[in-house]
C-alpha cells in the first residue's frame, strides 16, 4: 500500500508526520478504529495514543456519534448555506469558552490561525506577529518560522517557499521565557499586532506553561497594545472543558480551535472579542471565506463531541494520564534510561534527555534515535505511539486501565532493550 501511495502522493502520505520518517519504520495503513484501538490493513490491533492527533477525546467511532452522523448525512452532506447547527455549535463553544463572544467556523486549525492573524493585523494596523520557537500554528506562511510539529520533526522549521518579506514579519521568542518576549517587544515597539501562543505547547513535545507565563503574556500585551491569541487547537476542550484559558484563568483576545471541536471531521474555528470579530466579512472588511465552513456533518460531529464532555470524562483522563506518565518514568528509571516525562491531564511526552524540558532548546536535547527505538519496539508489541519525539501522546475516554497496564509492560520491555 505504501509503495502504491508513494507513486501518487508526495512521500506516500497526506501529512508529513504520518510517513514515520523520524522513527525509521514503515507507516501503518489503518483499516478501522474502535474505541482506543486501531486495526491495520494486516489485521494487527494496536492501543492508539495518536487518536488522530487529538480530535478523538471520546475514542474512535463512538456509537452515539455514528448515529448522529448517519442521520445528518441522510439530510445531505453540504449546502453552502447556513444551518441552525452552526449557531448551536457556536453557542456551545461560547458557553465553554466565554472569551469567544463571536465565532467563525473554518475547516482546519491552519485556517483558524491564519484568519486570526489577519484579524489581528487589521484591528491593530500592525504587521508583525510574535510566535514561540517550537510552537506550531498550522502551515500558513507566516507561521512556518522556527515551527514545531512535523516541521521540527523533519528538521525544516523554516520552510522553503515562504517569501523572506513574509517571514520578516514573524518574530520569535522563547517559550516559558517572558524576558525574551519583552526583549522582542522592546526591539519592535509599535509594530507587533499579536502574540500567538500554544497555552500548553504540544508541538515540540508536550511543554506546559510555567507558573505566571500566560498571565505575564497578558500583562505584556495589555501594556504594549498587542493582541493575545491562544492557539487552543490541541488544548481546547482537552486541558479542561474550557481549555487552557479556563485552567489558568487568562482571557485571550482571540482563540484558535480545531481537532476536538470537529469530533474527527474537518472543523477549525477562530473567535473572541466582539469588536475584533465584527471586522470579519460580511460584518466588516476583513475577508475570509470557505466552501465547507460550517459543514453540517462536521457541525453534527462537533456538537455530539462537545455535548458528550463531562466532569467524569476529565477525571478519567487525568487519572489514566497520571498513571501512564508516572509508570513510564518508573520503568525508565528501573532500566537506567534517562527520561523526562512532561504531562498534563490526557497529554504527555517522554523525552530521552537528562534536561528538564521547558522550551525548544531543552526539547532539542532529546535523543531522537532512542525515541525511534522505543517507537519501533512498542509498535511491534501492539502500541501505536506518535511517530515523533516532538509530538504529544493523546488519551481518550475509551482508554482503560488495562490499556495503560499493557502499555507500561511493553514500555518496560522496550526500555530494557535500550539500556
Ligand atoms: P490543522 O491545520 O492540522 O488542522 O491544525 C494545525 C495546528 C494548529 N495549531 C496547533 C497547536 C496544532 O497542533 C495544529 C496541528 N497539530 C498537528 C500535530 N501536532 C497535526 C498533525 C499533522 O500535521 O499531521
Amino acid at each position: 500500500m505504501f509503495a502504491a501511495s508513494s507513486r501518487i502522493l508526495p512521500g506516500g502520505v497526506n501529512s508529513p508526520v504520518r510517513a514515520f520518517k523520524a522513527v525509521g519504520a514503515m507507516p501503518v495503513f489503518v483499516e478501522r478504529g474502535r474505541g482506543a484501538h486501531l486495526v491495520d490493513a494486516d489485521g494487527h490491533t494496536y492501543i492508539d495514543y495518536v487518536m488522530s492527533w487529538g480530535p478523538l477525546i471520546h475514542g474512535h467511532a463512538p456509537r452515539g456519534l455514528l448515529k448522529a452522523l448517519s442521520a445528518a448525512a441522510a439530510r445531505g452532506t453540504s449546502f453552502g448555506a447556513p444551518t441552525e447547527l452552526e449557531t448551536r455549535l457556536a453557542r456551545r463553544v461560547a458557553t465553554l469558552m466565554p472569551s469567544m463572544e463571536r465565532v467563525r467556523f473554518v475547516s482546519s486549525g491552519t485556517e483558524a490561525a491564519m484568519s486570526a492573524a489577519r484579524v489581528a493585523r487589521a484591528a491593530t494596523g500592525r504587521d508583525a506577529l510574535i510566535k514561540f520557537e517550537g510552537c506550531y500554528h498550522g502551515h500558513a506562511d507566516a507561521f512556518l518560522v522556527r515551527a514545531g510539529s512535523g516541521a521540527m520533526t523533519l528538521g525544516i522549521p523554516n520552510s522553503p517557499g515562504v517569501p523572506a518579506a513574509v517571514a520578516a514579519h514573524t518574530l520569535v521568542a522563547r517559550y516559558n521565557d517572558l524576558a525574551s518576549v519583552e526583549h522582542v517587544l522592546d526591539q519592535h515597539r509599535g509594530t507587533v499586532a499579536a502574540v500567538f501562543v500554544e497555552p500548553i505547547a504540544g508541538n515540540m513535545g508536550l511543554v506546559p506553561p510555567r507558573p505566571g507565563f500566560l498571565a505575564g503574556l497578558r500583562t505584556l500585551c495589555d501594556r504594549e497594545g498587542v493582541l493575545l491569541v491562544f492557539d487552543e487547537v490541541i488544548s481546547g476542550f482537552r486541558a479542561a472543558a474550557g481549555g487552557a484559558q479556563q485552567v489558568w484563568n487568562v482571557r485571550p483576545d482571540l482563540t484558535c480551535l480545531g481537532k476536538i471541536i470537529g469530533g474527527g471531521l474537518p472543523v477549525g474555528a477562530y473567535g473572541g472579542r466582539t469588536d475584533l470579530m465584527n471586522l470579519v466579512a460580511p460584518s466588516g472588511p476583513v475577508y475570509q471565506a470557505g466552501t465547507l465552513s460550517g459543514n453540517p456533518l462536521a457541525m453534527t460531529a462537533g456538537l455530539w463531541s462537545l455535548e458528550a464532555l463531562s466532569p467524569r470524562l476529565y477525571r478519567h483522563l487525568a487519572r489514566l494520564g497520571g498513571r501512564l506518565a508516572a509508570g513510564l518514568a518508573d520503568a525508565a528509571r528501573h532500566a537506567g534510561v534517562a527520561l523526562q516525562v512532561n504531562a498534563f491531564g490526557s497529554l504527555l511526552t517522554p523525552f530521552f534527555t537528562t534536561h528538564a524540558v521547558r522550551d525548544y532548546e531543552t526539547a532539542s536535547t532529546a535523543d531522537t534515535s532512542q525515541y525511534g527505538a522505543l517507537f519501533r519496539s512498542m509498535l511491534a508489541q501492539g502500541i501505536y505511539l506518535p511517530p515523533s519525539q516532538f509530538e504529544a501522546w493523546f488519551l481518550s475516554g475509551a482508554h482503560t486501565d488495562r490499556d495503560v497496564d499493557r502499555t507500561l509492560t511493553a514500555a518496560a520491555r522496550a526500555f530494557k532493550a535500550l539500556s
